[in-house]
């Protein structure tokens, strides 16, 4: 890890100087227009954050430092006989930017595996919390109790120079992901598993030692967990979940302060609370409907009348996609190479082909395509795993691999407190009224 750690810091120190040298010259070269209705509509599309560690392009997809989904299948290092991408390998792609070797990847996995051990505070607090919380609930709050563990938030109290701030920072995060899957795994186990014993296996690679520990065994679920946890990662900067974690961490709360706040965001049914939604919309519409395996034609109707209700249909849409998710697309094939025939995978296929048509229709929905939520759940329901309130959490665990490697950019590259500017509606009055006075509008 140290020389991991050591190349990480050496890629920071020359984009540091390239940054400073790109502002030097361009610091005041305007970007791009902000118009009116951004200001109202959630700042849809006003690019005002630098995330080095991955970004988003509307119709191709989500691109880790350049790298496609498909890409990221083919090329990360895999596990013995496994498929599917170890997510560790994507977390060095993030940090270093550069494709890992196998033996980078066996360095983090074994990293990961010797910083898990969980001060029993932690699961103390969560065992105050009632046994009907929301699983998102019991993993923030086991988050926030992990705090006392942040080797920052000691560094900054005894008086650490700015300049090594990256430091701890990078320490905190890989405890963070090291420790997320316990703390997720044993909300699982509380809530629906009798409290069973976290199972852990040291030797195995951080998602699969994930599976064990939720209590699945089947090696098709842990290719499963590989992918998922991989494609969840991140989605650039300004989504609800990433953007939190930057913002908080702006102003130097710690690695473990900032995920909590982030992981509550990422809660929401608008954002990763989306993958519960879905699920529990088709388990409503099959018990409607009295058949696993609902026609395309009554799938247009439940849309429609989920519209009528004044309801959004989850998993469909976005903020910046404008095409399928190819992160649903990675899923799917998933989907035909190991379940072809199960019924919910299949009805999530038929939803596929019959709700863009129908959300089209709208005339006001900018994509109606569906997103990563729309078909993660249907793959868990096939292995076992109904508790469909669980979902977000399992995004979560995965979310914690992105948010951290951009943390440990954002602090190595000295970002300072990020704090946009707000305006009333008087105050934008004004500022036509004077612009149409100076012929400028
Ligand atoms: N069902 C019904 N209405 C939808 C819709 C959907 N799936 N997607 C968008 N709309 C509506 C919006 O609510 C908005 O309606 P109003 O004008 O009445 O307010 C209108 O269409 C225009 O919205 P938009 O510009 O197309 O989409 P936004 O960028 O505002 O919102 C998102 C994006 C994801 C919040 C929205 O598509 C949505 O609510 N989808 C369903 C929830 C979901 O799947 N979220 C998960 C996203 C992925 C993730 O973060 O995990």
């Amino acid at each position: 890890m140290i020389e991991i750690k050591k190349k990480f810091y050496a890629k920071a120190e020359q984009a540091a100087a390239e940054i400073k040298d790109l502002l030097k010259t361009n610091g005041q070269t305007p970007v791009e227009m902000v118009t009116v209705s951004q200001l109202y509509q959630g700042m849809r599309g006003i690019t005002s954050i630098v995330s080095e560690v991955s970004l988003l392009d509307p119709l191709e997809g989500i691109k880790f430092r350049g790298y496609t989904i498909p890409e990221l299948r083919e090329k990360l290092p895999k596990a013995d006989q496994g498929s599917e991408p170890l997510p560790e390998g994507l977390f060095y792609l993030m940090l270093i930017g550069e494709l890992p070797t196998q033996e980078d990847v066996k360095v983090i996995s074994e990293q990961l595996a010797s910083r898990s051990e969980i001060p029993e505070h932690v699961y103390k607090t969560i065992d105050a919390l009632p046994m009907h919380a929301h699983p998102m609930t019991q993993f923030v709050t086991g988050i926030m109790a992990l705090q006392t563990e942040s080797k920052f938030a000691k560094a900054y109290g005894a008086g650490i120079n700015k300049k090594e701030y990256w430091d701890p920072i990078f320490e905190d995060a890989v405890d963070l992901i090291a420790k997320v899957p316990y703390i997720a795994a044993y909300v699982y186990n509380r809530k629906y598993r009798n409290g069973a014993p976290l199972n852990s296996d040291k030797s195995l690679d951080w998602a699969a030692n994930f599976a064990q520990m939720l209590g699945y065994s089947d090696p098709d679920f842990l290719k499963l967990m590989r992918l998922y946890l991989t494609i969840h990662a991140d989605h650039e900067g300004g989504n609800v979940s990433a953007h939190t974690v930057h913002l908080v961490g702006s102003a130097l709360s710690d690695p473990y302060l900032s995920f909590a706040a982030g992981m509550n965001g990422l809660a929401g049914p608008l954002h990763g609370l989306a993958n519960q939604e879905v699920v529990k919309w088709i388990f409503e519409m099959q018990e409607k409907l009295g058949t696993d395996l609902p026609t395309k034609e009554q799938i247009v109707q439940y849309t429609k009348d989920t519209l009528a209700a004044g309801k959004v249909v989850p998993g469909y849409g976005h903020g910046v996609l404008r095409r399928t998710d190819p992160r649903f697309l990675a899923q799917m094939e998933f989907g035909k190479e190991y379940m072809p025939d199960d019924h919910m995978v299949q009805t999530v296929w038929n939803i596929f082909e019959a709700v863009p048509d129908v959300l089209g229709a709208t005339g006001k929905i900018k994509n109606p395509w569906p997103n990563v939520d729309a078909h993660s759940g249907a793959l868990l329901v096939h292995f076992g795993m109904k508790e469909y309130e669980f979902y977000t959490v399992l995004f979560g665990v995965s979310r914690a691999l992105g948010v951290m490697a951009n943390m440990c950019w954002s602090r190595a590259l000295g970002f300072p407190l990020e704090r946009p500017k707000s305006i009333t509606t008087n105050g934008i009055k004004e500022w036509l009224a004077a612009g149409a006075e100076q012929g400028a509008i």
